[in-house]
């Protein structure tokens, strides 16, 4: 459960802006220059959102790019513009070697980043099969590429990324975790001393190489990270695709938090696309609200997941 200092329970809202799963062909709302990105993670703060999870893209063609100075484009007129927690990406895209992932992180600062919680297979190739006409020509190559690449998080990298962003700059993380053996990846962190609670448990459903979208795998995970963490974690929950609302809706009704946003799904419904972050945001806080749960604002995110504040980051 995830409670304030006043005691009620509070769904924390993280919304993902643009990531680097999806490719520009699939919508033309996939926000990629920097105003876009900017703009749809200030409509998804203005919604509901209490954690803006952000990575950046190059605005000529849409790939992503971990270009710390791409980030620093947009960064500072979202601190600007909302007090939302900004975390960024320390899994950036695919090809890009680690000290390239963590560039931009090491650059901003933030009060979190995402931490992946184990190397695994990461297939993107299926996008490829329901698109029609390709905007950009690196597109279709990088979605086959995902065939044959491995997306690392060696237990080398992971405490890398614990000790420098961790323990060097009062980061605190976003844990990944993809499948069962990602939640004791991170028990074996805890018990190590580097993870502290109350730690921030992102189970993702429905990435192909991680675990899939039963409500069952829901339940896996939740007993699993209930045996291994206890009262140490706060539970959330990641749906990919059009799985992402019954995913999120099942794990708010167990207890949990929730994110959206266009990095993980680009439909509001049904064979529509949402046309924001914004969007996405507003139908699961309708949803929220409509099972009398209440929205954490950012104030009560960074106390529930004792975060150091937007006045300790570094731009
Ligand atoms: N794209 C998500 C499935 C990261 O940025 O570190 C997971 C993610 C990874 O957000
Ligand atoms: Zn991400």
């Amino acid at each position: 459960m995830t409670a304030t200092s006043s005691g009620s329970r509070k769904v924390i809202v993280s919304c993902a802006v643009t990531g680097a799963v999806h490719v520009p062909s699939q919508s033309p709302y996939l926000p990629i220059t920097p105003e876009q990105i900017a703009t749809n993670a200030l409509g998804a703060a203005e919604a509901g959102a209490a954690i803006l999870h952000l990575h950046a893209r190059n605005p000529e063609n849409g790939r992503p790019t971990p270009d710390p100075d791409m980030y620093m484009k947009f960064l500072p007129q979202i601190k600007a513009g909302t007090n939302a927690v900004i975390n960024i990406t320390t899994g950036g895209g695919q090809g890009m070697a680690l000290d390239q992932r963590l560039a931009a992180a090491l650059r901003a600062k933030p009060e979190m980043c995402s931490l992946n919680m184990g190397s695994m297979n990461f297939g993107r190739f299926g996008i490829a099969n329901r698109i029609k006409e390709f905007k950009f020509d690196w597109e279709a190559d990088d979605l086959e590429a995902s065939r044959d690449y491995i997306f690392r998080n060696t237990y080398k990298d992971i405490d890398y990324i614990l000790k420098t962003l961790g323990e060097g700059h009062g980061v605190r993380f976003e844990y990944e975790c993809y499948d069962v053996g990602h939640l004791y990846n991170l028990a074996y962190f805890v018990d190590a001393g580097l993870v502290k609670p109350p730690f921030f448990v992102q189970t993702i459903f429905g990435i192909l190489g991680g675990i899939g979208t039963d409500p069952e795998d829901l339940m896996h995970m939740k007993r699993t990270a209930d045996r291994l963490f206890g009262d140490s974690y706060r539970w959330s929950v990641l749906g990919a695709g059009r799985h992402q609302l019954p995913m999120v809706t099942m794990g708010a009704i167990m207890g949990g938090n929730v994110r959206v946003g266009l990095e993980d799904n680009i439909y509001l419904g049904k064979g529509e696309l949402a046309k924001s972050n914004g969007e996405l945001v507003a139908k699961i806080v309708r949803i929220l609200k409509e099972l009398s749960l209440d929205i954490a604002t950012p104030d009560d995110a960074r106390e529930i997941l004792n975060l150091k504040g937007a006045a300790n980051i570094g731009f």
